[in-house]
């Protein structure tokens, strides 16, 4: 095991915040005390234990952790990074501690629905979102596709579109629509009964990183996880006969593949945004920040009527913004007020 330098041989002057590098040390001084903790990622979380993966090592078994008390009741989720001690050997019946969970670069949350105070997250650290949705059978939904996108800006999350079944149906027409917003497509599909093809291109959105996988219950997440990760065999299950998924998995899950790692989710129906404002989707952009500061106090950036002065039109006037791409990012505003 690579041994970390020793914290007591350190003064004050060796203690730095690394800036360059995010997310690879707690932003907070390490202290003596536990002074011997390895690093690893959650993988799983189930029931009052989480299954880390160790840095030092990825082929390294698995280690079950509990949670120290001193760290009380911190939500530690999926892609979060933290710090075990204790047993690390990942022998069965072994019990790791949890003492330390580093702050998160990306948050991926989700509040049950819109009026629901209660958020959680459902990933940390994940640098793509994979946005999962079928062509057909379920049929796909543009407001529930643009919520998703509103959580990925919102949380720090580089979205992408993954459309799924393109041997029941013509993809092009519900691709065309997420082309202005600038995110990125691809497409998978299967002919017959074999692994999806369109993978390639799924894998290069996929390579050297942690990336999540959401949509609706039935669309192909847990097909494509298994195409990627033959290793994961997670279960897939038929559409029902109204067309929905049968919420087959359950508990988000991590997977190593041969560059990065990959999360599968459960379905959900609704992606809840109580926790997400207007301000907070434009900022996604990073580019059209600083012009919504023109804007009056409370603007919903939705334009005329609701918004007759916002500063986005001006900047669609000056010849700075396109106007298909704000005529966009307003369709993800009012999928925000929708729910
Ligand atoms: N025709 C067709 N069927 C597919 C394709 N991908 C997946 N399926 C089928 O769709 C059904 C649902 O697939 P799953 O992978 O279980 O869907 P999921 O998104 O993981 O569903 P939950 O775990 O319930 O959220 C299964 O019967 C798959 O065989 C595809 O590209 N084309
Ligand atoms: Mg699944
Ligand atoms: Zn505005």
């Amino acid at each position: 095991m690579p041994r970390r330098r020793d914290v007591h041989a350190l003064d004050e002057s060796d203690v730095r915040v690394r800036p360059g590098r995010r997310g690879s040390r707690p932003r907070s001084k390490r202290r003596p005390a536990h002074a011997d903790a390895n690093r690893a990622m959650v993988t799983a979380v189930d029931r009052g234990r989480w299954t880390c993966a160790p840095d030092s090592d990825p082929d390294r078994a698995p280690v079950v952790a509990m949670r120290a008390r001193e760290l009380g009741r911190t939500p530690v989720v999926v892609g979060d990074r933290v710090d075990l001690v204790g047993d690390l050997s990942g022998e069965p019946d072994t019990l790791a501690r949890i003492v330390r969970v580093a702050d998160r670069d990306t948050v991926l949350r989700r509040t049950a629905d819109d009026t629901d105070p209660y958020e959680r997250v459902v990933v940390a650290n994940a640098e793509r979102l994979i946005v999962v949705t079928a062509l057909a059978d379920p049929v796909p939904r543009t407001g529930f596709v643009d919520r998703c996108l509103v959580a990925a800006y919102a949380g720090g999350l580089e979205p992408v579109l993954c459309l799924t079944k393109s041997d029941l149906t013509d993809p092009e027409p519900f691709a065309a629509q997420y082309r202005e917003l600038g995110v990125p497509v691809v497409v998978t599909g299967r002919p017959g009964d074999g692994p999806p093809e369109g993978l390639d291109a799924l894998r290069t959105e996929l390579s050297g990183r942690l990336c999540a996988l959401v949509g609706h219950s039935g669309v192909g997440k847990s097909t494509l996880v298994n195409a990627i990760v033959p290793a994961a065999e997670q279960a897939t299950a038929q559409v029902s006969g109204v067309g929905k998924g049968r919420h087959t998995t359950t508990a988000a899950l991590a997977f190593p593949h041969a560059d990065g790692w990959v999360v599968d989710t459960p379905g959900v129906r609704s992606f809840g945004l109580a926790h997400v404002g207007p301000d907070d989707v434009v900022a996604a952009f990073g580019d059209l920040t600083a012009a919504i500061d023109g804007c009056p106090r409370g603007c919903g950036h939705l334009g005329p009527p609701a918004d007759p002065e916002c500063a986005l039109d001006d900047l669609v006037d000056a010849g700075d913004l396109a106007a298909g791409r704000l005529v966009a990012l307003r369709r993800i505003l009012v999928a925000l007020n929708q729910g």
